[in-house]
C-alpha cells in the first residue's frame, strides 16, 4: 500500500494551479511530501518556432482543435518516468462518464495519476481513443476547459491520501462516504438575530442527539436527493423514519376523506 501520490497535470496553463494547492491542507500536505502536484506545460511539448498547439478541425467548423502530439509526448516523457506502470492518464471532457466519490476512492489507490486538460472546441479524438485510459466529466454544464475539472478531481482525490487531513479528520466520515447529505452543524452564539440552535443540540442528551442527526440525515436525503435514498442501505429505524416522512400521521378522518371510489 502507498502513502505518497504524484499528479501530473497536463495544460496550456500551468499557473492556474498555484493558487489551489498553495494554502492550507494541501500546502501542509505537500511540504510534509505526502502529495506532489506536477503541473506540466502542454507548449513546451511542441517543436516549431512558434510553440502552436492548436489548429483549426478537419471538415471545417468553427474555432481551434487542440493538436495530440505534443499531449501524446508529454506522456511519453512522464511514462519514461513513472514508479507505477499501469497509472491512470484522465482526459476531462464533457463526454467523459460522471465523477462521483467512488471514482475518486479508486483514483486515491494509485501513487501517480495523470490529468490532460484542454481548451478551445476540444483535443483531438486520438487523445481520448489511444491515448487516455478514462474520460471523466466533473458534471452536466459547460466550462471553457479541463483545467476546473482536474482541480476538483485532484482536490477529491488528494484529501483521500493518508494522512492529507491529518488524524482529526477522517474521509470515512465524508457525507457521500456513507451515500448519505449530513446533519446539520452550529457552533455559537445559541441564537443569532433571532435564529435559535435547535433546543436537543444544547440539552447533554447524546442519545437523543444521535437520534435527532440521523433523523435530520434522511430528512434531508429525501428532500434534496431522494435519489441517494434509493442507493443507500438503510437499518429498520431509517426506513420507519422514510415511512412518518414520506405519509405524515394523518388521522383516520382524514385518510378516509382523501380515499378513492
Ligand atoms: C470543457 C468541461 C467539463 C469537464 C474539457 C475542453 C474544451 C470547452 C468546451 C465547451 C463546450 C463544448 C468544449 C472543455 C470541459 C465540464 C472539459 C474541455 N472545453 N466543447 N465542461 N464542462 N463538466 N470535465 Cl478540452
Amino acid at each position: 500500500m502507498h502513502n505518497k501520490m504524484r499528479i501530473d497535470i497536463l495544460t496550456l496553463f500551468p499557473q492556474l494551479f498555484e493558487a489551489p494547492f498553495g494554502f492550507g491542507i494541501f500546502k501542509r500536505a505537500i511540504d510534509n511530501g505526502l502529495i506532489n502536484i506536477n503541473p506540466i506545460n502542454i507548449r513546451d511539448y511542441t517543436h516549431d518556432k512558434h510553440h502552436i498547439v492548436d489548429d483549426s478541425p478537419y471538415g471545417g467548423g468553427a474555432g481551434m482543435v487542440m493538436k495530440p502530439d505534443p499531449i501524446f509526448e508529454a506522456v511519453d516523457a512522464i511514462k519514461e518516468k513513472s514508479e507505477e506502470k499501469d497509472f491512470p492518464i484522465i482526459l476531462l471532457t464533457p463526454q467523459g462518464r460522471l465523477f462521483n466519490h467512488k471514482i475518486a476512492l479508486e483514483l486515491s489507490l494509485h501513487s501517480h495519476i495523470v490529468l490532460i486538460c484542454g481548451h478551445y472546441e476540444g483535443i483531438d479524438e486520438r487523445v481520448p481513443e489511444h491515448l487516455a485510459t478514462d474520460c471523466i466529466s466533473i458534471g452536466d454544464y459547460v466550462l471553457t476547459g479541463g483545467e476546473v475539472p482536474a482541480l476538483v478531481i485532484a482536490d477529491a482525490v488528494l484529501r483521500l491520501v493518508p494522512g492529507v487531513l491529518g488524524s482529526e479528520d477522517s474521509p470515512l466520515d465524508d457525507s457521500h462516504a456513507h451515500g448519505l447529505l449530513e446533519y446539520p452543524q452550529y457552533t455559537r452564539p445559541p441564537e443569532y438575530r433571532g435564529h435559535k440552535v435547535p433546543e436537543i443540540l444544547l440539552s447533554g442528551n447524546h442519545a437523543q442527539i444521535a437520534k435527532w442527526r440521523r433523523e435530520q440525515i434522511i430528512k434531508r436525503t429525501l428532500e434534496r436527493r431522494p435519489e441517494l435514498l434509493d442507493k443507500a442501505e438503510l437499518g429498520k429505524e431509517d426506513k420507519l423514519t422514510v415511512e412518518r416522512l414520506v405519509h405524515p400521521r394523518e388521522g383516520s378522518e382524514r385518510r378516509k376523506k382523501n380515499k378513492k371510489g
